[in-house]
């Protein structure tokens, strides 16, 4: 067999290339090359090692195929995706499973032999005509127990150029595994282009082996879809994580930086396009990653590290206000791919950048001008709304020193947020770990957003925000949440965030800063240098506290009628929510662990309890100190 994908290799291969992949002496990536050559059929290879070389042809044939137009600032391209690609297709996502097999019914699958047959079938001579490009990269810190080896296979340089700026390289560490099979595989074709971009969108499939530790992806560009040490490494990872004990969540890694320098480590997960990026952002602190960490336990310790070394975020409202030092990076010279803003002049533009929009220019749905309809009669904004931007977090002035400490930051702190406009209080901290991972990780709920295609506003349910990624049963997932502080001497305490709290009249009851005030008081409590007022669902901030470091850290004013409307409980709302995602627990999660249910009948009794002694809603002046 092996022999056989050498022949294959040897002459489809250039003999520098041959030798490239040769050397890694894994005969696991020789077949899958082989076979991907095969299959797609394309006009030359290309392996890429980590040398700057490398890089740079890529770099130079993203150009050079029009995947990315060069801009005005040195460094900066712009890519775009077709009109009708512009977001995860969580649709024509699927794990393919073997007849029979299931994952609880709200995980999409296909059946394997005919997924497997469908996708390679639109897979075959895809690439005819191109060049394949081969690249490697490691997930985690190179090196480290984290590490997990990738390789991608793509005929879209603007994949393997972003894959660069996100990722750790990879060929050295594949020549060191050498003949191991541990690794994760992707195969991506962007199929027939029309303008530059997927014209059989309406065949994209990204399919999952979760067996095979592979996936396909075909017929998309957009980076969700396609860049497999995203989201499609996520699912293999949450699997293999279960497996062997431990966790690969949807959370940002951050340095909070308390009192005196000290610097306390925090995660948070949020659904996509919920402030997780710019959490991880907040001034004065600094970032490890914005949006996948795995987590182990060393030493009766939670440890994290960043899985990436890049961010691929949301560019709307990034402006020299709310977001500096993104708003820095994005206007200075250095590498930086913008992906379907508005270009004028060579410059690119975005909803909320803080400055008047030009009224023409290029944008995703081609040559664009103001008032110009889509094809569902609806005008088409100048950026989309999921435009994003992509840059290496060492280019940053706010990257942490332990990015890439193979032993990974020790964890103080978590946080769950969703996009919730009337039930969770700003900031609260659950009463312990396993009521903080049930009451606030596993009921998290979110509207939903352009990061994923389809509607948006829509409230759903989203398990620790990784409801699109969770590859095992979800009670399972659960319980594997559970367990993960067991052994550990200080797990690390849970909160829950909400920046989208609003009022009667719709208006938001925080301002955007607000969200630093809460990370900060949560580092408070985790050195136990505050006290909290106990309410039904957890505890929350003393006003006082507030107020201090409201005046300390933004020189705010914060009102005790701020105060109260922020902070009140409101008690129908939390059981209303309660009740929801019970439902879904009930109905959709067979293997759910009867803890859950447990949980939620004592979070209903205080609840209840509460309202009765004090009305449906508490405000906060009404509890000090009571325990329920
Ligand atoms: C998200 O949607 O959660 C992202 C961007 O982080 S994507 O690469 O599309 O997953
Ligand atoms: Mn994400």
């Amino acid at each position: 067999m092996v022999n056989e994908a050498k022949d294959i290799l040897k002459q489809r291969l250039s003999a520098q290339h041959y030798e490239r992949l040769i050397a890694i002496e894994n005969s696991k990536l020789l077949r899958f090359v082989a076979d991907a050559v095969e299959l797609t059929n394309p006009a030359s290879v290309y392996v890429c090692t980590d040398s700057p070389e490398d890089i740079e042809h890529v770099r130079e044939l993203a150009v050079k195929t029009g995947e990315e137009i060069p801009l005005n600032i040195k460094g900066h391209t712009c890519h775009f995706d077709g009109y009708n690609d512009q977001g995860r297709d969580t649709f024509s996502t699927r794990y393919l499973l073997p007849a029979g097999s299931t994952l609880g019914e709200s995980l999409k699958s296909v059946e394997k032999q005919a997924g497997t047959k469908e996708v390679r079938d639109l897979l075959k001579n895809s690439m005819a005509g191109r060049e394949m490009l081969v690249s490697f990269w490691t997930l985690g810190p190179v090196g480290s127990e984290f590490a997990i080896p990738c390789v991608q296979i793509t005929d879209s340089p603007y994949v393997a150029h972003s894959e660069s700026l996100l990722y750790r390289p990879g060929y050295e560490q594949f020549r060191k595994i050498a003949a191991s099979p541990d690794f994760f595989r992707f195969l991506h074709s962007e199929g027939e282009l029309e303008n530059g971009v997927s014209k059989k969108y309406q065949s994209r499939r990204v399919y999952i082996d979760l067996e095979e530790e592979m996936v396909y992806s075909v017929n998309t560009q957009y980076g969700g879809n396609t860049m497999g040490l995203k989201k499609l490494a996520l699912r293999l990872a949450i699997q293999k994580a279960s497996r062997e004990g431990w966790l690969a969540e949807h959370m940002f890694v951050m340095g909070v930086h308390g009192p005196n320098d000290r610097v306390t480590y925090f995660t948070g997960a949020f659904p996509s396009a919920c402030g997780k990026t710019a959490t991880s952002m907040l001034r004065g602190q600094t970032i490890v990653g914005d949006d996948i960490a795995y987590l182990r336990k060393k030493n009766a310790r939670m440890c994290c590290v960043n899985v990436e070394k890049g961010i691929f975020g949301i560019i709307q409202d990034v402006n020299s206000k709310d977001d500096p030092v993104i708003y820095k990076a994005l206007t200075s010279p250095m590498e930086v791919i913008f992906s379907n803003v508005l270009i004028a002049d060579r410059k690119p533009f975005w909803l909320g950048m803080g400055c008047d929009l030009p009224a023409e220019g290029v944008n995703f749905s081609g040559k664009w001008f103001k008032g110009k309809k889509g094809p569902e009669g609806n005008e088409i904004s100048p950026a989309h709304k999921n435009a994003r931007y992509c840059l290496s977090i060492p280019d940053l002035d706010n990257c942490d020193p332990a990015l890439d400490d193979p032993q990974g930051v020790s964890v103080g702190g978590i946080v769950y947020g969703g996009r919730d406009s009337d039930t969770w209080v700003p900031v609260e901290q659950a009463f312990n770990w396993a009521e903080g991972i049930i009451l606030k990780g596993a009921c998290l709920e979110s509207e939903t957003t352009a990061a994923t295609l389809g509607k948006q506003g829509v409230r759903t349910f989203n398990v620790m925000s990784n409801i699109d990624f969770v590859s095992i049963p979800i009670g399972r997932y659960v319980q594997n949440n559970l367990d993960f502080a067991k052994g550990v001497e200080k797990p690390p305490l849970i909160f829950s965030v909400n920046y989208f709290l609003r009022d009667k009249n719709n208006k938001y009851l925080n301002g955007m800063a607000d969200k630093l005030i809460w990370i900060l008081w949560a580092e408070l409590r985790v050195h136990n240098e505050v006290n909290a007022i106990t309410t039904p669902t957890g505890f929350i901030p003393f006003y006082d506290d507030l107020a201090r470091l409201f005046n300390q850290h933004l020189q705010k004013d914060y009102t005790k009628d701020d105060y109260v409307r922020q902070f009140t409980v409101r008690v129908p709302e939390n059981l209303e929510k309660l009740d929801r995602v019970e439902k879904v627990f009930t109905y959709q999660v067979p293997d759910t662990p009867e803890i859950i249910f447990i949980t939620f009948d004592i979070a209903r009794t205080r609840l209840k309890d509460a309202a009765q002694k004090l009305g449906e809603y508490i405000s906060p002046f009404d509890l000090p100190g009571k325990q329920f």
